[in-house]
């Protein structure tokens, strides 16, 4: 019964352990996908934002292309550029060798000085449309400068005009990529193309180098894709990521492996607790089904124990065998005992009657009297003895003489008290145990054996005659042996009186 229970919760556990695996396995994949999907998204916002700002650009550098020496122009252009729209934190335009012309934001810092920094120098060599990676400018601000050249109509190389986005203050970013995320520890995060984190939810992270992590290596060699990965404070994330073909750029979208499973563990645990109540309501049955299986068998069991000892089978039938093998086994057990039972006191008769006769034999009779001397039980013993018995023979046949054996025993047990044993002794001689009975009440019942044989026609044709001693334990004999001489003798007295008689034992045969 403990197995049947221990394999039904396995089988419920087991059951809800797999459902939450499937089902982790299925938010998983959704989630990869959701965020892969999201990061390339967001890739291309990047990218025709990117787009977007040299057209911007580059229709300034054509607008002001004959107004360098303008410097009013100049700086209307900075200001209109820099209100526009919200893309810089700050515009500038710069001759030929760097030096900035006009600024807006308006900065004394930076206005009339030389841009040295790498970035900077880089446009002013190449010439072209360009974005640069995250440097320190002279502010001391880390920033990203796209710039886009100027040239004249005669195609003289007259300088730049440039946006700025300051990494770690508020930002373009911030407007493209921040805003509109889940806020449960998703978050989406921009590499350059060295894996230096050039945007981040928290600001503090922004230019830290996160080439360690395998979403940056992967995204910096220009993969798209998703996969589960530890991020760089050891949290388990499922990343979407996706490149940025311009810049080489990298945008990750990622949510925190815990985070994407928490409703479905919470799932889990529901399910668990309402299948609590369900589960014990069958453990229940199960006892219950399982005691109403074995009660019957047990039944059986005790039943059958206790019938060797009665001898009967009716306890075995008053089972309620509800089922169908118990069914069976009962009336197999029943078949069974009752056919044993019936073998046992066939034998047992077998082994204690005379066969002819039916009374019992020579040897139990001894027994008996062993026993009931044993005991000290006082009993007394009558001998009867046929008379003229060999004649019967010699006239009718031993035939007709066995009948008349018979016959003679069954007015033994006709006159036999209960509690009386009938023995045949041997021949034609027959004894009588009679427990707790004194001379007189032996010598009665003798008596009315004699009489009755005496007036009853035998299978003869005739009637025939006995003749018998009484002896009583322990008052005419101390033993078995005595108690049988005493009897004897008073028959051999009976027999010399002329037969048809009974005679008591004297007292002093003892
Ligand atoms: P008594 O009056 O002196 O007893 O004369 P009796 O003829 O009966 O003499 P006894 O008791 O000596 O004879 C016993 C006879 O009983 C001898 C035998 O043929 C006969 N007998 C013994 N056993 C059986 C038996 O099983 N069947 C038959 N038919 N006769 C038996
Ligand atoms: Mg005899
Ligand atoms: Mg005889």
């Amino acid at each position: 019964m403990g197995v049947a229970i221990a394999a039904f919760i396995l089988t419920g556990i087991g059951s809800i352990w797999s459902g939450y695996r499937m089902n982790v396995d299925s938010i998983k994949e959704n989630t990869l996908e959701t965020n892969r999907v999201y990061a390339q998204k967001l890739a291309t916002t990047a990218s025709s934002y990117l787009e977007e700002s040299f057209q911007i650009l580059g229709y300034s550098a054509g607008s002001i292309k004959t107004k360098m020496h303008d410097n009013n122009a100049l700086v209307q252009e900075t200001e209109r550029l820099k209100m526009q729209n919200n893309m810089f934190n700050s515009v500038l335009i710069t001759n030929a060798e760097g030096l900035v012309l006009s600024i807006s934001p308006p900065s004394e810092e930076v206005l009339g000085e030389v841009l040295t920094s790498v970035g900077a120098k880089d446009a002013l060599s190449k010439k072209e449309p360009l974005v640069s990676k995250p440097y320190k400018g002279i502010t001391g601000r880390l920033l990203i400068f796209i710039s886009y050249p100027i040239f004249s109509e005669t195609n003289e190389y007259l300088g730049m005009v440039a946006g700025t986005i300051y990494l770690k203050e508020r930002n373009i970013f911030n407007a493209l990529l921040g805003e509109h995320y889940y806020h449960d520890g998703s978050y989406v995060y921009v590499v350059d193309s060295d894996g230096r984190v050039i945007y981040h939810q928290d600001q503090s992270r922004v230019n830290d180098i996160a080439i360690d992590n395998k979403v940056v290596q992967a995204v910096v060699s220009r993969k798209n894709g998703a996969q589960q990965v530890l991020n760089t404070r050891g949290v388990e994330m499922l990343a979407g990521y996706s490149t940025v073909p311009l810049t080489g750029w990298g945008v990750v979208a990622q949510r925190p492996l815990n985070v994407a499973l928490a409703p479905s563990f919470d799932r889990v645990q529901e399910v668990a607790i309402k299948s609590i109540p369900l589960m014990l309501i069958s453990i229940l049955i199960v006892l219950w089904a399982a005691a109403r299986i074995a009660n019957p068998l047990q039944q059986l069991a005790t039943l059958t124990e206790e019938s060797m000892d009665s001898k009967n089978v009716e306890g075995l039938k008053s089972v309620r065998s509800w089922y169908f093998e118990a069914h069976y086994l009962k009336s197999a057990l029943i078949r069974s005992l009752t056919f044993l039972q019936g073998q046992v006191s066939f034998f047992k008769d077998q082994s204690t009657t005379d066969p002819l006769t039916g009374v019992t034999n020579r040897r139990t009779m001894d027994a008996m009297l062993a026993e009931w001397r044993d005991n000290k039980l006082p009993h007394a013993l009558i001998l009867f003895d046929l008379d003229h018995f060999k004649s019967v023979n010699d006239t009718y046949g031993h035939a007709v003489g066995d009948k008349v054996l018979q016959f003679l025993a069954q007015n033994m047990k006709a006159v036999a008290r209960e509690g009386d044993v009938c023995c045949r002794y041997g021949g034609e001689e027959f004894v009588m145990l009679l427990p707790t009975t004194t001379a007189e009440e032996a010598a009665q019942v003798a008596e009315q054996l004699r009489d009755m044989l005496a007036n009853t026609i035998s299978p003869c044709g005739r009637p025939v005659t006995l003749s018998a001693g009484v002896a009583v334990y322990p008052q005419m004999a101390d033993t078995t042996e005595k108690l049988i001489e005493a009897a004897d003798s008073a028959l051999y007295l009976a027999k010399q009186a002329g037969r048809n008689q009974v005679i008591v034992a004297e007292q002093e045969n003892k």
